[in-house]
């Protein structure tokens, strides 16, 4: 009997990764993708942290260039960061196969925004698969390598919070299907995207898409659950369970192929039901091309754009209703943990009263009490440009006040370039750039990243040093402070650099909290020269 195992969407997706053979999975955390990356490595898979999505995507191509199945892991706001090669890949193609896993976040439980990443297929012109549970979370992902070995296009795996993170039970595939050769053919007119290449590849790209979408159309990829005909429910990923709990009654057409839309099987849905509603969380991707190709739906009303959808929510969408949703319980706000050493640089921000430009880590909650001493939060790396921006234009007086914070895993994602545009374009009162240094990327649970110089299960690996980054760069003056001995010495510094009209790096140097057990550890046993983890005690 097919052996069956209680897994997460992200463990099944790494399980199904695994099983056919997926030669290189690259990935940057971010909630709630990254137990892919970590699951993956932990069946033995290879697997790298990149330094972000966009390099990520990047490495999974010069992969699939060569023959070999791979595999590319993020959250939503992560594909804005890979887009460059996402629209480009689409048109090269792809020799082994390539899928990209996307996490979107309905309702922001962990992020800085609510983007739907479904508008990123029709945009780029990729497929996209959806799962609805764990178990097709695994199956679905091996039925998007064959799509992407067939049509030798890169594939989109889109999942949201609930599917990758609830747990269910997983039966995996009897047969995976085997991976081929890894063999690098040269194909110049195929993979290099100067004009002349790069206009019949658009051309061939939507050949390619016509033939999916008459497969789709045809497919087992489009599931219908049949039950009455007085409402038919249209729905895709999480949204399909919440629908058939909360309608008994409504017959329900499931979507997994979320692009292209297979148009013409939602037609002939509709036409056998006597209305038509469509269960989506975020925007309304779906009921917007219904309603374009003139298909008779009911209107959401806007209401159901915003949040995750549970089964007394799908009930009221369903109903009609557009009342506004209960209260939600109020939890703890959430603190930075006492002894955090990031304290010690809110602290100091808060008595000279800088204005912070900041980014995304455990350190924006310095924006919240009892600090309130973060100014902006716009993306990852935004920290230092947005921060030059407010120099180059307030007065004198207001522009020295003005730090660009940002945490280690942050500045090595998209920090750099904004440190040579610093260097590049100082502004008249030079600047300051804070570095929070806790050897982590603590927010989306202690990954290592290219500064720790440490792989995806801790090993000692490459390592980059932030502060030979910075010199290199020409910053005029870079100093590492250790928060454990010289924290104190903090506020002077920030005074004294604030007041000199130099380019300015500040790294403050000091574990988290949270890491400092797990590092001795590696320590001891790296000393003792025996590098494997749960080797030595
Ligand atoms: C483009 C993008 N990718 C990933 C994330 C998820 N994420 C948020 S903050 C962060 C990095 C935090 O690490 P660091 O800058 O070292 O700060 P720390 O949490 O350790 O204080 C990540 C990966 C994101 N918000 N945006
Ligand atoms: S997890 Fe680490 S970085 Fe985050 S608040 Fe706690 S001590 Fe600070």
């Amino acid at each position: 009997m097919a052996e069956r195992q209680l897994l997460s969407g992200d463990e099944a997706v790494a399980l199904a990764a695994h099983r056919c053979g997926v030669s290189l999975a690259s990935g940057y955390p971010g909630t709630p993708s990254t137990e892919i990356i970590e699951a993956f490595a932990g069946l033995g898979g290879r697997a790298g942290w990149a330094p972000n999505e966009k390099v990520a995507v990047e490495v999974a191509i010069g992969a699939a260039f060569c023959g070999a199945r791979a595999m590319a892991t993020m959250k939503h706001v992560g594909l804005n960061v890979a887009a460059d090669p996402l629209f480009t890949v689409a048109e090269t193609g792809v020799d082994g196969a390539l899928v990209i896993v996307t996490c979107d976040d309905p309702g922001m439980a962990s992020s800085q925004n609510e983007q739907d990443s479904r508008r990123y297929a029709i945009a780029a012109a990729v497929p996209m698969l959806e799962p609805t549970d764990a178990q097709e979370a695994h199956d679905l992902f091996l039925e998007a390598v064959r799509l992407s070995e067939r049509w030798k296009v890169p594939v989109l795996f889109r999942m949201t919070t609930r599917v990758c993170h609830t747990q269910g039970v997983v039966v995996a595939a009897a047969e995976a299907p085997p991976a081929p050769p890894i063999v690098y053919c040269r194909d110049i007119p195929a993979r290099v995207m100067i004009p002349a290449n790069a206009r019949p590849a658009h051309r061939r790209l939507r050949a390619k898409l016509a033939e999916i979408l008459a497969w789709g159309e045809a497919g087992t990829l489009v599931r219908e659950h049949r039950r009455g005909r007085r409402m038919g429910v249209v729905a895709n990923g999480v949204c399909v369970p919440h629908a058939l709990e909360a309608e008994p009654d409504a017959s329900v057409l499931q979507l997994n192929l979320i692009h292209p839309l297979p148009i013409e099987r939602i037609r002939s849905f509709a036409a056998t039901v006597d209305a038509l509603a469509v269960v989506e969380e975020g925007d309304p991707v779906i009921e917007e091309q219904l309603l374009a190709a003139g298909i008779r739906v009911r209107r959401r009303p806007e209401m159901y754009r915003f949040g995750e959808h549970d089964v007394p929510r799908v009930r009221r969408l369903l109903a009609g209703e557009a009342i506004p949703d209960p209260p939600r319980p109020r939890g703890k706000p959430p603190q930075l943990c006492n002894g955090c050493p990031h304290r010690t640089a809110y602290d100091a921000f808060k008595g000279l009263q800088v204005y912070a430009a900041g980014d995304i880590g455990c350190y924006s909650l310095g924006a919240l009490p009892p600090f309130e001493a973060m100014d902006t939060l716009v993306c990852m790396g935004a920290a230092i440009g947005v921060g030059l921006g407010m120099r180059r234009v307030l007065p004198d007086s207001e522009a020295r006040k003005v730090v660009s914070v940002l945490g280690d895993s942050t500045f090595v994602h998209s920090g750099i370039t904004g440190i040579v545009e610093m260097v590049y374009n100082p502004p008249p009162t030079g600047h300051v750039v804070v570095i929070l240094d806790n050897g982590t990327t603590a927010m989306t649970g202690m990954q290592e990243h290219p500064a720790t110089g440490r792989g995806v299960a801790h090993d000692l690996i490459g390592r980059v040093r932030l502060e030979d980054i910075c010199r290199g760069c020409g910053v005029q003056h870079v100093e590492v402070i250790d928060m454990h001995s010289a924290g104190a010495s903090l506020p002077a510094k920030l005074a004294e650099r604030l007041a000199c009209d130099q380019t300015s790096v500040l790294i403050l140097r000091r574990p988290c909290l949270l890491t400092v057990k797990r590092l001795r550890e590696l320590e001891a046993r790296e000393a003792a020269g025996c590098g494997q983890e749960g080797c030595c005690g």
